[in-house]
């Protein structure tokens, strides 16, 4: 059975997250189903997809399943790894799409919703960049999709302190681009939808293609790469990484020590 519930009306498909009982974690099988969708609409005239979680939800998603991740000696976002996959395909999804947000958004589904061409959310809503509590460092293409959302002293309070923002400041700091009632948002965002689909689907298509194509334009040498490499392998072969993924499974805080 579907982990997500797909629609398509007047042009717009809608994608639900449908996982409730584990708050929407990004498990292997919830993005199989996310991918198999975007396919799926991907061959019908959709001229915008919405992503959104179930009415009411508390949480649009809990992150990357934890329970998925690797307990050290291998890199946990690799490039095959099911959330750099999704990350992916929602950049190279010829058509735009929108964040509908209500309720809290954690961790890697932080960079699915910054990695949408629009973010709309609920007054409620929260975002928390979360790979410093369990130890994990993030891989570089995460990184750029947060400072192409947001400016680079936020990316870091965020990134370091692991804590939510609220959605009110979130808008005043570009991050979403609006935030409206929890009982406006669908509407509001349907109708967002319908302007974008009044429009030239292949001259949006295209700009949205310039435009992520102008945001990943940097260079970097073999040698940063493999320094970051380097890097990025000490953390995942830490004793830290381990606990702060078994801490998270135990239900109890972590006590990283640094090594
Ligand atoms: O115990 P059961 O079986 O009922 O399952 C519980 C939770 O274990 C499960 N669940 C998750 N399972 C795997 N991965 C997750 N990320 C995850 N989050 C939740 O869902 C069931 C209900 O959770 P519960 O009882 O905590 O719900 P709640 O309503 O009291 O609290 C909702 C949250 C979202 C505040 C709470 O579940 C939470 O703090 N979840 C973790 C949020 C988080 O830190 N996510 C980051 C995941 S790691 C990630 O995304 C990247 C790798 S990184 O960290 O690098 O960005």
């Amino acid at each position: 059975m579907s982990l997500v519930i797909t629609t398509i009306e007047d042009s717009i498909g809608t994608i639900m997250l449908n996982h409730g009982q584990k708050r929407n974690a990004l498990s292997q099988k919830l993005i199989a189903d996310i991918l198999d969708a975007l396919g799926a609409l991907r061959q019908q005239d959709v001229r915008v997809v919405i992503f959104r979680a179930q009415e009411g939800a508390t949480v649009w998603s809990a992150g990357h399943d934890v329970s998925e991740l690797p307990q050290g000696h291998r890199d946990p976002l690799g490039w095959d790894d099911p959330l750099r996959q999704l990350i992916r395909e929602v950049e190279n999804y010829p058509a735009p799409i929108i964040a509908m947000i209500e309720g809290s958004v954690w961790g890697g589904a932080c960079e699915v919703a910054f990695a949408c061409d629009l973010v709309i959310a609920a007054d409620d809503a929260t975002f928390a960049i979360t790979p410093a509590k369990l130890g994990v460092p993030y891989n570089l293409s995460g990184l750029l999709t947060f400072m192409n959302t947001i400016n680079l002293h936020i990316v870091k309070e965020m990134a370091f302190t692991a804590s939510p923002i609220k959605a009110e400041r979130a808008e005043r700091l570009g991050i979403v681009n609006q935030i409206v009632s929890k009982q406006e948002l669908k509407n509001h965002t349907y109708e967002i939808a319908k302007q974008i689909v009044r429009n030239s689907p292949l001259s949006i298509a295209i700009m949205k293609e310039e435009l992520n194509l102008l945001a990943n334009a940097y260079d970097l040498s073999p040698l940063m790469f493999e320094r970051i490499q380097s890097l990025r392998r000490v953390v995942y072969n830490s004793q830290d990484y381990q606990e702060g993924i078994r801490a998270f499974l135990e239900k109890r805080v972590p006590k990283f020590l640094g090594k």
